[in-house]
């Protein structure tokens, strides 16, 4: 066993990750930015998207800038969205996580109001916000674990430096043990869910944005303080369908990975796409009948009297 790890990981976990304070981190996330992302210093007008990974972050994030344009996707000037909203812990540069400079140096520097993402659990998020008493606006995003775990699992073989599971079934085990890179979703979800009233909080799941895509515009338009008229709204709503998401150079991040695998010197993956599926329900056609009952039993005790609930 690696003594990096409290427990024993696959090898492609040893390559590409590490442990701090229990949870497992990829390298594209240093344990120096890390560090960082506790004591930056928050703003009262900022506005963060905070998730577990996988969970609708880059969609809501596209929401967020078209709501701040009224719409416009034009005053993004061409830069993909994630220019506009700094990922607080991740690196610029995915080939080498080593010596790459950091986007919170971007993030420091950006004038008010900013929009910054983040997947930390809430003890390694700012201190200012990660706390039952945020002191600036934070959307969470929950997707039900199941769906979150597979969309995890494909990401994983995509992006540089990120852990190749030898097959979905070894995955599984990770994420079971709270192994999976980013540690446990139940940490990650539920200290949110409790601040779910708080009016610095806006609680989503990705299967009510699914259902109502213009009825959650309308829900962040409102707590970011904008008023927009029922045709933005219903605009907004249609640049953010997974089609028009996908077909959108600006909110599809393939263009901004192939770059990193190209510098990588990796070989490109045919026929994948950081915009997979985006559907509810695809973990059927991963989760054997075994994997569903023991994932099961552990939903039902992480989540019990919580009161949240998720469409399978
Ligand atoms: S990341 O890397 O953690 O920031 O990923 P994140 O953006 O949170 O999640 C990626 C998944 O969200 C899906 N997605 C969407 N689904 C529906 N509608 C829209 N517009 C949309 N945009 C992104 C994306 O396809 C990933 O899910 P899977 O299941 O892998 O397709």
């Amino acid at each position: 066993m690696s003594s990096r790890f409290s427990s024993q990981v696959p090898d492609c976990v040893v390559q590409t990750c590490y442990e701090y304070e229990g949870v497992i981190i990829p390298n594209l996330m240093p344990l120096r930015v890390i560090k960082r992302v506790r004591t930056f210093a928050c703003r009262p007008d900022d506005l963060f998207v905070v998730t577990y990974p996988k969970s609708g972050t880059t969609w809501t994030e596209h929401l967020c800038l078209l709501i701040k344009y009224d719409g416009d996707h034009s005053k993004l000037g061409g830069d993909h969205l994630t220019k506009h909203f700094p990922f607080l812990e991740m690196v610029e540069d995915l080939s080498n996580p080593t010596t790459s400079p950091a986007l919170i140096d971007l993030a420091e520097k950006m004038p008010s109001p900013r929009m910054l993402k983040s997947h930390c659990h809430s003890p390694f998020l700012p201190a200012d916000i990660g706390t039952d008493d945020p002191k600036a606006k934070v959307i969470y995003v929950a997707r039900n674990p199941k769906d979150t775990a597979v969309s995890m699992y494909h990401f994983c073989h995509y992006i540089p430096n990120m852990p190749r599971y030898e097959s979905w079934d070894v995955f599984f085990e990770e994420f079971l043990a709270d192994r999976a890179p980013q540690g446990s979703w139940f940490e990650n979800v539920l200290p949110w869910w409790r601040r779910r009233n708080h009016p610095n909080v806006l609680f989503l799941k990705y299967e009510d944005m699914k259902k109502d895509l213009p009825g959650t515009v309308r829900q962040i338009a409102e707590f970011m303080g904008k008023s927009l008229s029922d045709d933005v709204i219903a605009k907004i709503a249609e640049a953010s369908t997974f089609k028009a998401m996908k077909n959108n150079p600006s909110s599809n991040p393939d263009t901004l990975i192939m770059k990193g695998i190209e510098k990588a010197g990796m070989e490109k993956p045919k026929d994948k796409s950081f915009m997979r599926k985006g559907v509810v329900g695809d973990w059927k056609n991963y989760f054997t009948d075994d994997q569903n009952k023991r994932f099961d039993e552990l939903y039902e005790k992480q989540m019990a009297g919580s009161g949240l609930e998720f469409e399978f």
